[in-house]
């Protein structure tokens, strides 16, 4: 059975590497719900397959599909992916999966977050979520990794790390009331610092216009290595993306690192401002319990929501006129990864994007 410590990684020397340090491997779930994913989330699924299947060519990739699943991902997943049993509400592993923290030696131990789906009965985006609390757990018996239960409510894409101590977050999602009301700004920020083994907390202010993550940094910003990071942008001063990404710049500008640097930023242009089509929100079940989803709503598309793996990147792309400019830029940025591109709509449709469906395991 896998630990839980009442210490904290800080105490026992653990600390969460960067994305694009190495990595053991990566973890997904599988989409099957159909008030979230379209057509019985068929079109999802082979989605979530493309994904897998291209991080797969760079590290092991395991996926966690449902009782009533596991037959159909087993099948629809070429075989070099695992595929594990593990009931969740939905299929944002980032968010409920656990964020693994090594130490010097390279032991692995996993953090689980307080999880209530974005919100919980104040703006969350479905109810319940009993069975996606119970993930990050599940992931850490499978992987023989010992457990920290961290006393915040958040998600593992409310933040990015640079590895050497710095972390960039939004107000936005980690202060807004529905996550932890009873807790300063300052008491957020040292447990962040505490759980995550960083000493700099660089707080943004809102994330992409319409995210229902309200403002995940994953969807806005990201490093690419330290010192150095990537925001969605858009030149359309008309575009209500615009001044959040504008004020964003600015933050970023103003901002040292933990190692006391200025951060150079990089700009990637958004992909045109995209809505919900009226035969995707036809294809949907009806339900009362999940966050309606509605003709003609803007939906976050950013391609800042990419997964860095082993030797690659794999991104995410929209049919978009801004699709090759952002491939070559992230080419240029990541000059040692071979990037690839997943049409990725579908996944969009679901309120999220590439990063918010893997979790990468740490070498350490
Ligand atoms: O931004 C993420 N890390 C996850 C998006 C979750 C959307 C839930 N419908």
């Amino acid at each position: 059975m896998s630990k839980t410590h009442n210490s904290t990684p800080l105490e026992d020397g653990y600390r969460m590497p960067a994305e694009f340090e190495p990595h053991r491997g990566c973890w997904m779930l599988w989409p099957e719900r159909g008030d979230t994913w379209r057509m019985g989330a068929k079109p999802a699924q082979a989605a979530f397959a493309r994904v897998a299947e291209a991080i797969s060519a760079f590290e092991p990739v395991t996926v966690g599909a449902g009782r009533r699943q596991w037959e159909n991902a087993r099948a629809l997943l070429p075989e070099a992916i695992r595929v594990v049993e593990i009931a969740s509400d939905d299929a944002w592993m980032r968010d409920v999966g656990p964020t693994f923290v090594v130490n010097a030696p390279g032991d692995l131990r996993g953090i689980d977050w307080q999880f209530n789906a974005w919100g919980g009965l104040d703006g969350g985006i479905y109810f319940p979520w009993a069975q996606d609390s119970l993930v990050a757990g599940k992931v850490l018996e499978i992987e023989r990794a010992d457990r920290y239960r961290a006393p915040l409510v958040m998600e593992g894409g409310s933040f990015h790390v640079d590895g050497q101590g710095t972390l960039i977050t939004t107000g936005e999602c980690l202060l807004n009331r529905n996550r932890n009301p009873h807790l300063t700004q300052k008491q957020i920020e040292d447990n962040l610092k505490t759980y995550l083994n960083v000493h700099k907390v660089i707080w943004l202010d809102k994330g992409v216009v319409m995210d229902e993550t309200d403002g995940h940094v994953d969807n806005l910003c990201c490093f690419v290595k330290p010192g150095e990071v990537l925001l969605t942008w858009t030149d359309d001063t008309d575009d209500p993306q615009y001044d959040r990404s504008r004020q964003a710049l600015e933050m970023l500008s103003a901002a040292t690192d933990a190692r006391g640097r200025r951060l150079a930023v990089h700009k990637i242009h958004q992909p045109d401002p995209m809505f919900i089509k009226e035969y995707e929100c036809e294809g949907l079940d009806a339900s009362e319990t999940a966050k309606p989803r509605r003709t003609g709503d803007r939906l976050a598309a950013s391609y800042v929501n990419f997964y860095i793996a082993n030797g690659g990147i794999v991104m995410p792309l929209f049919d978009d006129a801004h699709d090759r400019p952002a491939l070559d830029l992230l080419s240029r940025l990541f000059p040692d990864r071979r990037v690839v591109g997943v049409r990725s709509r579908e996944i969009l449709l679901g309120g999220g994007n590439i990063h918010c469906i893997t979790q990468q395991i740490p070498t350490g």
